[in-house]
């Protein structure tokens, strides 16, 4: 195993665990080792009982499952299920952010508020729901329930695909992967991967990219757009990164997870006088609430709330010894934490129905009852605080400020209100182009090397930066946030972000947000006349672990984007099935996967993309 961080803050913290005996993801990960080889080549099924079942990967036998599925039909079949899984996650979270809207039109949700009411119209506006002269309530009561239509459609396609070029939705249909209503993309998704239902890995793909198109033009873009309208569209803002903005003196909460249904309430709960005064009473010096994960990211977008970490450090959080509760929704939150803070005086607090944890204090949370839920739990980090075991502190000193906050509507803000000052820029070369780099942490890569190498690379050469998820906070952490590390950046990238006072690197929110990145491309295509497979575009996902990340592959291939990865997706042993992905897939869909481990090819690669689609353009490499 290589080094195990580039984030000093996180070394610092997994010299105190080892000091400490405490084990974390990277211990685990060694004791794993090593990894199963068939399960590695995605050579394995365990999809009925008469298995589980592998293939030999050096061609001897058996080749075939008992059923006769061969290698193809066994990874793409799992490919597909973990599909299925990533666009359930994010679907399933924009289902209880659009439930949410529908109650707080009802006047059945406490604390909350429509706060985007041009953005509830324009969106109405979009489904064909009448708005003019009626209250923002019945606005959003239509709305919310036209979407959740959307979820269990019986006919037709999703309705955000009005937004796709006309190219891409022509190829869709004739592919006849046009998305219909997400759950039933998902549900088919499931019933084809039954034993001994769809065998043919061709067919099995064409559906992974129909499921994943489903989450990313659907569920995603339901729980961004419908976040918005609730909660406020994100606008450049500033704030504070790594395990440093941890206080010593203060009460410390960590929210957790993915959703930001409960975290606003957190943050609304933080500010009550009440709980400070209890605080104060107990010797704190105030209440500090910190995100981590995409829970992080969706409230540091709206408010700049301090974000102490991405995926590997929410161990590392707990073992600083000051937090003083950490709360959990949903998503990308590990198990292993109930065992980490039972060395500490954490109180770990989950709250949906639908993610319990053994051993873990449950607080049922309800949009009915947000507000006093969010006090409730506020006030049990306050009456913790004082079990701290002080021998045991140390908090990082590292903290880095960052620039959040660029929705769509704020990037076309920031550019003066129309995208031609990018297009120009894109067009004179002094922007070569767009590339995503967005996705997990995993220990089987250097934490955050994978994000900051490619990302320092793309942006000496004058590519643009569009970040979600634990990538932006990998940039938050070091810097690249900052309008600033335009030095960082090639003399064109540069000069353009002085002029505009933005990052090179715009942090567009929570891995759902991907659909914000999703809007930017279909707008600049449609802008240019071509298709989005036709833009100076790519994707990456240098340090990828979770099924989500998995569906977000599928859909901006299937939009056309190519995108490397940079960890090794459990498919290799099915040479076909990895033909397909990374090459036959071009033929079809315009764009297809790359597998890269090292962050500087990988970049080299997404250059060399960007480079041969402007030429295609007419434009100088
Ligand atoms: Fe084996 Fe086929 Fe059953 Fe999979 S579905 S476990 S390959 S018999
Ligand atoms: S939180 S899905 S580890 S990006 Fe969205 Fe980070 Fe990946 Fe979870």
């Amino acid at each position: 195993m290589g080094e195990k961080s580039v984030d000093k803050a996180s070394l610092s913290m997994l010299d105190k665990a080892a000091q400490e005996g405490i084990e974390t993801a990277w211990d685990r990960y060694e004791k794993q080792q090593p990894q199963c080889g068939f399960g590695l080549l995605g050579l394995c099924c365990r999809h009925c009982n008469m298995g589980p079942c592998r293939i030999d990967p050096f061609g001897e036998e058996p080749q075939e499952g008992i059923c006769g599925a061969t290698a193809d039909t066994i990874a793409a079949r799992h490919l597909l299920r973990m599909i299925a899984a990533g666009a359930a996650a994010h679907s399933d979270h924009g289902r209880d952010i659009v439930t949410t809207l529908y109650e707080t039109a009802e006047g059945e949700a406490q604390g909350y508020q429509i706060k985007d009411e041009g953005k509830l119209r324009a969106l109405a506006a979009e489904f064909g729901i009448p708005e003019e002269g009626r209250s923002k309530e019945d606005v959003a009561r239509d709305l919310a329930r036209e979407a959740m239509e959307e979820f269990g459609m019986v006919k037709g396609t999703l309705n955000f695909l009005n937004r796709v070029p006309e190219k891409r939705r022509q190829l869709w249909e004739k592919l006849g992967i046009a998305p219909r209503g997400i759950d039933r993309e998902i549900v088919e998704a499931m019933h084809r991967t039954h034993m001994g239902v769809d065998n043919d890995y061709v067919n099995l793909t064409l559906h992974g990219v129909r499921t994943g198109l489903s989450d990313g033009w659907g569920g995603s873009m339901f729980a961004t757009e419908f976040s918005d309208v609730l909660f406020g569209t994100p606008q450049p803002v500033r704030g504070k990164s790594n395990l440093g903005v941890l206080k010593e003196d203060q009460v410390n909460i960590v929210v957790h997870g993915h959703e930001p249904v409960l975290s606003e309430m957190i943050v609304q709960a933080a500010k009550d006088e009440e709980l400070i005064a209890a605080a104060r009473e107990k010797g704190a010096q105030g209440i500090n609430v910190c995100g981590m994960c995409c829970t992080g990211n969706e409230i540091l977008m709206r408010h700049g709330v301090p974000v102490a970490g991405n995926f590997l450090q929410q161990e590392l959080a707990v073992i600083t010894g000051v937090v003083d509760a950490m709360v959990v929704d949903v998503q990308c939150i590990m198990p292993a934490l109930t065992q980490v803070a039972k060395c500490y005086h954490t109180k770990l607090i989950s709250t949906s129905p639908k993610a319990r944890f053994p051993e873990m204090e449950h607080v049922p949370f309800s949009e009915r009852t947000a507000l006093d839920t969010a006090r409730q739990i506020v006030k049990m980090a306050v009456d913790n605080y004082p079990r701290r075991n002080k021998d045991r502190i140390q908090v990082p000193d590292e903290e880095m400020e960052y620039m959040a906050g660029f929705s769509v509507e704020a990037i076309l803000k920031a550019l003066g209100g129309s995208l031609n000052p990018l297009l120009d820029a894109i067009k004179a070369g002094q922007i070569k182009g767009i590339a995503a780099v967005v996705g997990c942490n995993n220990p089987k890569v250097t934490q955050d090397s994978g994000h900051l190498t490619i990302t320092r690379e793309l942006i000496k050469n004058d590519v643009l930066v569009v970040q979600t998820g634990c990538a932006a906070i990998a940039c938050a952490k070091a810097g690249l946030l900052l309008p600033e590390a335009a030095d960082q950046a090639g003399p064109g990238l540069s000069a353009v972000c002085k002029a505009l006072g933005i990052p090179p690197v715009l942090h567009m929110g929570s891995c759902v947000d991907i659909s914000r990145i999703l809007v930017t491309a279909a707008a600049i295509a449609n802008a240019l006349g071509v298709d989005i497979s036709d833009l100076p575009a790519a994707g990456a996902a240098p340090e990828w672990m979770s099924e989500k990340a998995v569906s977000i592959g599928s859909y901006v291939v299937g939009s056309g984007v190519f995108t490397v990865l940079g960890t090794v997706p459990q498919v290799l042993g099915a040479k076909k099935f990895t033909e397909l992905l990374t090459k036959g897939a071009q033929d079809v869909l315009g764009a297809a996967f790359a597998v890269e481990t090292d962050p500087l090819k990988a970049a080299e690669l997404i250059i060399e993309h960007i480079a041969a689609k402007r030429k295609g353009l007419g434009l100088e490499a």
